[in-house]
């Protein structure tokens, strides 16, 4: 089995952190993005949609998308559970994660791809108009996952899920993104501040 992992790119990140939350190793090939390697005629055989990160098995059959990638350790070592237990535990990390994902991390990522200067190169057109437009809708998904942690410790539940590992990375990378969670954030603070502080945050 091998890792293709992606540096401080976010999405190979989940898988990491995930791995560190499991207590997993696995062999890993750094892929350099800043030298392009995810274009490499060697890398897009194994990712014909040159993303970073992908499983690769030992009888050659390769996983993209970080959480599938989640799901297949998940199978392999269900302890501790990170994609909750149960129908309706199970249904509620899923939306949960398919929300921050789709809603936060996604809009982040569209706000640094389009306005860092190190993206000119792999983000082909650049739009910095569109990095502008995501930005309220990262605002608008911060404050609504505010008032859904004064309820409850985690962002799907009272156990620490996979919701949670994309929420930190998409937090993480609204520092590169040049965004700020607001001060008046309170509960998504109290949060962030215990998801960062377990270990597996530094992988
Ligand atoms: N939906 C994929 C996204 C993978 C992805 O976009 N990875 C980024 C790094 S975070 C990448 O490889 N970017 C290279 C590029 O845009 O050329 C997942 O969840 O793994």
């Amino acid at each position: 089995m091998k890792l293709y992992d992606g540096g401080r790119a976010p999405n190979p990140r989940r898988v990491r952190v995930f791995l560190a939350e499991k207590g997993l190793t696995v062999p890993v090939e750094p892929v350099d993005l800043g030298k392009m390697a995810h274009k490499s005629p060697g890398y897009t055989a194994i990712n014909p949609l040159q993303r970073v990160p992908a499983l690769e098995l030992d009888d050659g059959t390769i996983i993209t998308e970080s959480i599938a990638i989640c799901r297949y350790f998940e199978v392999l070592k269900p302890e501790p559970p990170l994609f909750g237990t149960g129908a309706k535990d199970s249904a509620l990390v899923e939306m949960w994660q398919r929300r921050v994902e789709l809603h936060l991390l996604g809009p982040v990522s569209q706000v640094f791809r389009h306005s860092h200067p190190a993206m000119k190169e792999m983000e082909v057109p650049q739009v910095p108009a569109w990095a502008e437009s995501n930005k309220p809708r990262v605002a608008e998904f911060l404050a609504l996952l505010d008032s859904e942690l004064k309820d409850r410790r985690y962002i799907a539940g009272e156990r620490y899920s996979v919701a949670d590992i994309t929420g930190l990375i998409a937090i993480d990378f609204m520092k590169p993104a040049k965004l700020a969670v607001p001060d008046t954030l309170g509960h998504l603070k109290r949060w962030y501040a215990e998801v960062s502080a377990r270990p597996s945050a530094q992988a």
